[in-house]
């Protein structure tokens, strides 16, 4: 049986509806900036600030506060021509023989293929794993909860606070992506969840033109005129 929590008070001043609206506003026009990008610079990015982004990642909600997330992150190029050999390995033959005609498509208008050169040029790859158990003192394994939607938010924030620092990311998931607890020696109670290349983007960079859906599109809303 495990203890309480002791409980503190939660005090926060209001913000007035008018000033909530104008930093809804101010973050929305910040957010709506954010790109994934493909092709990075080599130039370096500080540690610290990837340490930062990380903090700001690892204060997400988690089922029963697991916290069922680890962050490696890779400046060695030795570990990055790794990291990319194999991936670049596993999505040949996913682009060539995996992925069904109708994914292939679908992808087409974005331009990718099973070239991963960000993997080495990007200064800083972060490995995201999520923890599906812990393993407690006495050997046994106690289970995480909420794993995916918990490491999912870490993410989400993890995006958001390199876009605010001006850097940028790409959602990566080679598949299968088994190789990456190998190369970077994560325990068995862990998993590779999502691969981010992180760093400026390079002199030229191109990005698809895509339209968001429209709130309308994205949303509902009972009663219909609240
Ligand atoms: N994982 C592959 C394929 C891929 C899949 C989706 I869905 C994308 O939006 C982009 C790529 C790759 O990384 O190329």
């Amino acid at each position: 049986m495990s203890d309480r929590y002791p409980f503190e008070e939660f005090s926060r001043e209001r913000v007035t509806p008018e000033a909530m609206v104008a930093r809804a506003r101010r973050n929305y026009r910040l957010m709506s900036k954010r790109r994934s990008v493909r092709e990075f610079s080599d130039d370096p990015v500080p540690r610290r600030a990837i340490e930062l982004a990380i903090r700001a990642a690892a204060t997400a909600p988690s089922g029963a506060n697991c916290q069922p997330w680890h962050f490696v992150a890779v400046a060695d190029p030795a570990v990055k021509k790794r990291i990319r050999e194999d991936a670049e390995r596993e999505e040949k033959l996913s682009y060539e023989s995996r992925m069904p005609p109708e994914w292939l498509e679908e992808l087409q208008p974005f331009e990718t293929d099973w070239r991963k050169p960000f993997l080495e040029t990007a200064p800083w790859l972060v490995v995201v794993f999520a923890e599906s158990y812990r393993l407690l003192p006495d050997g046994s394994k106690r289970k995480n909860y909420y794993v995916r939607e918990s490491v999912g938010i870490a993410c989400g924030l993890f995006i958001a606070a390199l876009h605010r620092m001006g850097l940028v990311t790409l959602t990566h998931t080679p598949s299968p992506m088994g190789f990456l607890g190998g190369i970077l020696g994560r325990p068995p109670s862990e998993r590779p969840f999502i691969l981010f290349p992180v760093g400026y983007p390079a002199e030229g960079a191109r990005v698809p033109v895509l339209r968001k859906k429209s709130l309308e599109e994205v949303s509902s809303w009972m009663p219909v005129d609240r």
